[in-house]
């Protein structure tokens, strides 16, 4: 009986993005977590499985050994500094670019720019990285709304078409990442299994690059 390999997605894009990496890499999930309620899903294989976890949780999970192995956006990453975490495959999906945003025609320029954002480490690096001080409003969700109703200036937020800010409103401003998802694993975990969990990020590795060539 081999060790079980426990790892941690979110449902959604990431889980659907992943979901044909793991295909190729042998692992299929027996149920959907759109339409399951079950947070842990059992694999074709019977010592591999799959937990469902916020994506922002992703990285904590990963951590403390919940899991072996995640999927996290590299936007989660940056929030989550860490050297408890190996970051072996850059796995191409979920793509998008973390960026400040603001209303299409901006009133006064302000000495000092608010800025509503749940990226709160990234925002302070990058406005640190400009000299410029700002102050940072943490939000959940919703950023979009801070400049409509004045809560800030600008928004830092992940953006893909753009179609979000537009429909409010708003513009990209300036680029601070471009963003992808990650395979993340366990220090300890690579150490204890090794040859297996080497063998999945081969596995892995080598769908990504099959993907590419796409
Ligand atoms: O639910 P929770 O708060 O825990 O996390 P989450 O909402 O960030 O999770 P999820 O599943 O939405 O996103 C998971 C990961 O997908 C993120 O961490 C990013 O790395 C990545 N990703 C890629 C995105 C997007 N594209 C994206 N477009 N995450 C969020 N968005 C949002 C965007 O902010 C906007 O509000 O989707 C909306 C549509 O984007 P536009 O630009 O196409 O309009
Ligand atoms: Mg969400």
């Amino acid at each position: 009986m081999s060790e079980m390999l426990t790892l941690a997605l979110s449902k959604g894009r990431i889980f659907k993005e992943t979901l044909p990496l793991l295909k190729a890499a042998g692992i299929e999930p027996i149920d959907d977590p759109e339409t399951s309620r079950k947070l842990i899903l059992d694999t074709n294989q019977p010592d591999v499985r799959l937990i469902i976890v916020r994506a922002s949780d992703v990285p904590t999970y990963v951590e403390y050994g919940g899991a072996d192995i995640g999927v996290a956006g590299k936007d989660v990453l940056l929030e989550h500094p860490t050297a408890e975490l190996y970051e072996p495959v850059d796995l191409n999906i979920a793509c998008c670019k973390l960026m400040t945003a603001g209303k299409v025609e901006e009133s006064d320029i302000k000495v000092r720019l608010k800025v509503a954002t749940k990226f709160v480490e990234s925002t302070r690096r990058f406005y640190a990285e400009q000299g410029q001080q700002v102050d940072i409003i943490k939000l959940y969700g919703s950023m979009e709304l801070a400049p409509l109703v004045g809560l800030a200036d600008r928004i830092v937020d992940v953006v893909d078409t753009g179609n979000t800010l537009r429909a409010n409103g708003l513009v990209p401003m300036e680029h601070i990442a471009d963003i992808s998802s990650r395979l993340v694993v366990n220090k300890a975990s690579m150490k204890m299994k090794h040859v297996r969990i080497q063998a999945f990020i081969d596995g892995v590795r080598a769908a990504v690059a099959e993907q590419r060539d796409d």
